[in-house]
């Protein structure tokens, strides 16, 4: 005999499940009980958000579906934000969450709400309510199947405790206790050909690099191609980058994407493959596409294709299959000749990067002035500095804002280094992430990179880090606040901009501790205002097996 709640954490170490995040309370206690018989870690995060992020860092590290528990109404509606950052990275994810029994909904029970998988279906690919114990086992399966089948995104599953005790019919016992279907999706050799010819052939053609590069391992066959053909590459724009689709030091690589790029708007022949055309943070002022360029776009989401410019050849496939496909068929198109070579090296070289896109303003000023005004790093040298002393393979998990397009183009992010980041925009995703990335890659060094306004969204992951001996190292970008917004309120150009002052957006009168605070979690931390102390900070970190974090103010001027 076995219960439904028993069955169901079978069919997640069937699935090789060996981690589940969450924060429970006593509606879960069936499905908590369950794990302490068989192989698989419960840990407990101190917030919703945490879990969810923890388990999305230890997905994407480990190639899995993160799990997640939490408890009825109020841990489902704490998951919200992260769940839309997930939904934006198509991340694969099940959570399950404890529901009220059955019998007291429509009663006004305790913790009550109409229709919990309602709470969070807009932000997931599916959320479904078990109606029969028997079912609590297939539809955990099914949830597997659904997260990881392209597109992939996170699943819902709410459990009424009435059903978790429940004990099976011998039937049902065993019955899901398998690995859930993997989904493939084979490009046809004909439209691969189709695009590579179309590399191989144009005059200008510019590659696309996106996220669906990034997620997969087939990164080095799509360098040997676009060697082969001397193609320019960008990658998606800064803010929507959650991998490491190109390496950022390869001398063909132009950054980030920018509708301003000489390289994007001179191409007659745009390839985009794993990326988005675009996820737009505000109305676009031209055009981010020339019209009568080519496009010719390839990924595993159908609504990303073809989405807004439309695409001569929109082709869903699997991205790693893809692109082994046309590195097989590159080997037998003729590379252009040497003269057409030539040119399309020297348009790969010339680098064009839209004018400030990564400027930084502090950079013409003299220093001496700068520090003595503030006593602070510029940030490009924090990322100098972190560039030069961090190891070959570390990995970053980055949630810096303002800071991403410094991460993007002053840290070399390529070779053996590693890197995630989240499309979605909700704050208190980076450091949770951090340590799930770390449970998933214990013989790397993973690197949070936040800010001091996101650190604070989720600051109690550091009791979880601690707690597991994750030797994650946090810098956090201290610029004194929410410079994103204050940047905003200063180009919106109106009475803020007028009486320079910038509500809602200083973190001074108290002054945050975060040292203080992580210390608290049991965290080792430091604040550190120079490039030296910076530099003894990141090697004492490094030198360290448990999680450290540093507090590195930097100029807030900037920013804006
Ligand atoms: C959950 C959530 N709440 C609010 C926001 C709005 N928001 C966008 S950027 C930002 C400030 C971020 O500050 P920080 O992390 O210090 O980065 P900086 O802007 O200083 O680079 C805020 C509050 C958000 N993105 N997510
Ligand atoms: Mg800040």
């Amino acid at each position: 005999m076995a219960s439904a709640a028993s069955e169901a954490i079978a069919v997640l170490e069937a699935n090789g499940i060996d981690r589940i995040f969450g924060n429970p309370g006593t509606t879960e206690v069936p499905l908590l009980d369950a794990t302490v018989s068989c192989g698989i870690d419960f840990h407990l995060c101190l917030h919703e958000g945490v879990a969810v992020a923890m388990a999305d860092g230890y997905g994407r590290a480990t190639d899995s579906v993160g799990v997640v528990m939490v408890h009825t109404s109020v841990g489902t509606a704490n998951t919200l934000a992260n769940l839309v950052n997930l939904r934006s990275d198509r991340s694969p994810l099940l959570v399950i969450a404890g529901d009220k029994d059955d019998r007291l909904s429509g009663r006004g029970c305790f913790c009550e709400v109409p229709d919990l998988p309602g709470l969070v279906r807009q932000v997931t690919k599916e959320a479904w309510r078990v109606t029969l114990p028997q079912k609590l086992p297939e539809l955990v399966l099914r949830g597997l199947k659904v997260a990881r089948a392209p597109a992939r995104g996170p699943v819902f599953l709410a459990v009424p405790e009435n059903y978790m005790a429940a004990e099976l019919e011998p039937e049902f016992v065993g019955a899901c206790r398998r690995r859930a279907d993997d989904i493939r999706l084979r490009a046809h050799p004909d439209d691969l050909a189709t695009i590579v010819r179309a590399l191989a052939g144009a005059e200008r053609p510019l590659l696309v690099a996106g996220n669906g590069i990034g997620a997969g391992e087939s990164l080095p066959l799509l360098v040997e191609l676009v060697e082969r053909f001397r193609v320019p590459v960008v990658g998606e724009e800064v803010f929507t980058t959650n991998a490491l689709n190109f390496p950022t030091d390869h001398r063909y690589y132009h950054g980030n994407f920018s509708p301003r790029m000489r390289v994007v708007e001179d191409a007659d022949v745009v390839v985009a493959i794993g990326a988005r055309l675009f996820m737009e943070y505000a109305w676009p002022s031209q055009p981010a596409l020339r019209s009568g360029v080519r496009l010719l776009q390839l990924g595993a989401d159908a609504d990303e294709l073809g989405k807004i410019y439309p695409a001569e050849l929109a082709v869903l496939a699997d991205v790693d299959d893809a692109i082994r496909g046309m590195h097989r068929i590159a080997a037998e198109v003729p590379a252009p000749d040497a003269s057409a070579l030539e040119y399309r090296h020297e348009r790969a070289l010339a680098r064009n990067r839209p004018a400030g896109a990564v400027s930084d303003p502090a950079d013409a000023a003299p220093s001496a002035a700068l520090s003595s005004a503030e006593n602070r790093m510029r940030p490009t040298r924090l990322l100098e500095r972190m560039d030069a002393i961090l190891p070959d393979d570390v990995v970053i998990v980055d949630e810096s804002v303002l800071s991403k397009s410094m991460m993007q183009a002053r840290f070399r992010l390529g070779g053996g280094r590693s890197y995630f980041g989240t499309s979605g925009g909700g704050l208190g995703w980076g450091i949770p992430a951090a340590i799930g990335v770390q449970l998933g890659m214990p013989g790397r060094r993973v690197v949070a990179f936040v800010g001091d306004g996101g650190a604070l969204f989720n600051i109690q992951a550091l009791w979880t880090a601690a707690h597991l001996h994750a030797p994650i190292v946090v810098v956090i970008v201290n610029n004194d606040g929410y410079m994103a917004v204050r940047r905003g309120l200063r180009e919106f150009d109106e009475a803020a901009q007028r009486a320079r002052r910038f509500p809602g957006t200083s973190f001074s009168g108290p002054s945050i501790d975060l040292p203080a605070i992580a210390r608290g979690f049991g965290v080792r931390a430091v604040s550190v205002r120079s490039e030296e102390e910076l530099t003894d900070a990141l090697r004492a970190s490094l030198d360290s097996s448990e999680p450290a974090l540093i507090d590195a103010h930097v100029v807030s001027s900037h920013y804006y």
